[in-house]
């Protein structure tokens, strides 16, 4: 294929991600170079540094390589413990399909005082906001005097080798990873290692991604190759090769465009399943017409450091949503859970100016390609100790430093960053009668006299309890009693946990059912699309051991409630 043919792999990347074909362009800021995507060179290597590196959080492509800054991002949790190391992968860039022996040698420039390290995953790791789970992969680490070999084998959180070497270590190193007869063997210039394969790149693809110290100056990739060995071979995956995915008339998106309403009909969506599972992509282009950022908008993702940001994810998931025509819901601006640690242990006087600056840099960002926010989540406490007996607001933060107003605060800052996004408040268990809703309520009705640009609120509707379940007649007074004050409602987060499936598809179809019979209900999401990535999985545990709240379960199988959601949705056809 002649080299001015060639696409941009991030081009293929988006025309993978993209459900219509006039959607296969690339938007925002790319450096993307040319590339030999979907070529195997006879020679049966492979040129990793041709193909498109531009999305890497923390990675500049520069004529000499792609130079590496460190996010320092971790997963932090609410008590300020924790600090997983969450590194970064290059979602958007090259995947490697390898059968048999080959070896991969990277070339680097890395200063004194700098640590140094290349992943190279079988499967990209599971991410969330309170844990990442690593699954198989591998991390070569150099630093001023040592060369570190970590795998992973996907069978549990220890690493299944863990080896260090000295080496004598110049500016510039080479590195040889090479997978033969069942070893992996790591060699220097001057220092040599072997570890046996447990099978790391069984799945026959590899992803990469490179992580620094980022108080170290920047260390910089010169060049990365694959090559085949013995009877082995090394290609770029095609990712032009799936077919565009139409939505089946009997998807819950096309279901949804034939109701009155046009209703749309979300889940909440991460950036790693969407690149690295074809049967997950495919659901999420074909029966959804809204997408919710997961976690990947969350302030410690997307804000690891005072002055770091990481757009990275969130705009692969804004990229997606334009190609395959859903509307983008952004979760969340302000929230008491998933900080980074530096905004925990922020100075109280200094938390309104971070906030508001969070949010018109991140709010700002996404101007134009993001429809609705949810500004505050979960404002309430989650237990009812206000004075009059009912929850007063969530203590965190944000509340301890401003009190109420950082809600106020929160959305005029919002509504001036992005004029015209849809403005969200998100709240759990306010679906039902009593203290909870009515507290919400209140709520509410004070931001709205207070002139708060409010626009909505959303009933996350997550039903993890019998207590939980949700009666749509009850519900539906509560989204016309907001309608009176002049706002919107939206089924945000539904889930349906520890029911049988028949209850499951009941609880669904009911909240559907008073979405669509309500006007000023907007839009129906579910927290999630298959039990294979939910978020009540048992994170700890290897294998992952999922949940069964979403309509799809672990193996991509409908459940009734997908049946229970058609029949819904058919019945309200205009
Ligand atoms: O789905 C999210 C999961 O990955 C996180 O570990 C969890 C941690 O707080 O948050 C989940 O999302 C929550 C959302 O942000 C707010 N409402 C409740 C959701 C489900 O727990």
């Amino acid at each position: 294929m002649p080299a001015n043919t060639r696409l941009p792999l991030l081009v293929t990347a988006l025309c993978l991600l993209a459900a219509g074909t006039t959607a296969c362009e690339p938007s925002g800021d790319h450096h993307a170079r040319p590339t030999t995507s979907g070529t195997t060179p006879a020679s049966g290597r492979v040129n990793l540094l041709a193909e498109d590196w531009s999305h890497l959080p923390g990675g500049t492509v520069e004529p000499g390589g792609v130079r590496i800054h460190g996010l320092g991002r971790q997963i932090v949790l609410q008590d300020g413990t924790g600090g997983q190391p969450h590194p970064p992968v290059n979602l958007r860039g090259p995947q490697l399909t390898v059968h048999g022996d080959f070896h991969i040698r990277a070339t680097l420039h890395r200063p004194a005082g700098q640590t140094a390290s290349l992943y190279l995953y079988g499967e990209v790791p599971i991410v969330y906001d309170e844990w990442l789970q690593n699954r198989q992969g591998l991390r070569i680490t150099i630093t001023e005097h040592q060369l570190n070999l970590t795998v992973w084998d996907g069978h549990s959180a220890t690493p299944a080798t863990n080896r260090t070497t000295p080496v004598t270590s110049p500016t510039t190193i080479t590195v040889t990873l090479e997978r033969h007869d069942g070893n992996l063997t790591l060699t220097t210039d001057d220092t040599h290692m072997s570890a046996p394969d447990p099978g790391v790149f069984d799945t026959g693809t590899v992803t990469f991604g490179a992580d620094a110290d980022p108080d170290a100056p920047d260390w910089t990739l010169n060049t990365l190759e694959a090559t085949a060995r013995n009877t082995g071979s090394v290609t770029v995956r095609d990712t032009r090769t799936p077919a565009q995915q139409t939505p089946p008339p009997d998807s819950l998106r096309a279901l949804a465009e034939t109701t009155s309403r046009r209703l749309p009909i979300g889940a909440a969506m991460a950036a790693e399943p969407l690149v690295s599972d074809d049967g997950y992509r495919a659901l999420a282009t074909t029966q959804f017409s809204m997408l919710t950022t997961e976690n990947a908008l969350k302030p410690q993702f997307v804000h690891p450091g005072p002055n770091t940001y990481n757009f990275a994810e969130g705009d692969l998931l804004a990229d997606f949503a334009a190609a395959n025509h859903m509307t983008m819901h952004a979760h969340t601006l302000v929230f008491g859970e998933a900080n980074p640690r530096w905004m925990q242990q922020l100075d109280p006087a200094d938390r309104e100016r971070a906030m508001t600056e969070h949010i018109s840099t991140v709010a700002g960002h996404y101007r134009g390609r993001v429809a609705e926010w949810d500004v505050v989540n979960e404002p309430l406490s989650p237990e009812d100790d206000g004075p009059d007996g009912r929850p007063g607001l969530r203590e965190h933060l944000w509340q301890q430093a401003m009190g109420e107003s950082y809600i106020d605060k929160a959305f005029t800052a919002a509504h001036t960053a992005d004029p015209d996004a849809t403005l969200y408040l998100n709240e759990f268990g306010a679906e039902a009668d009593g203290p909870r809703w009515d507290a919400l309520y209140d709520l509410v009705a004070r931001l709205k006299d207070r002139g708060v640009p409010i626009d909505g609120v959303g009933f996350q509707s997550h039903i993890h309890e019998a207590g939980d379940h949700i009666d749509p007649a009850v519900l539906r007074s509560h989204i016309a009693d907001l309608a009176e004050l002049g706002l919107s409602a939206r089924i945000s987060e539904i889930d349906v946990y520890g029911e049988s499936p028949r209850v499951q598809a009941t609880q669904f179809a009911g909240v559907l059912s008073a979405c669509l019979s309500e006007p000023t209900c907007t839009s129906f999401t579910t927290w999630g699309i298959t039990d294979r990535y939910g978020s009540t999985a048992e994170h700890d545990s290897y294998p992952l051991e999922p949940g069964d709240e979403l309509p799809w379960d672990q193996r991509l199988r409908p459940k009734p409630a997908v049946a229970a959601l058609q029949n819904t949705l058919r019945a309200a056809r205009r």
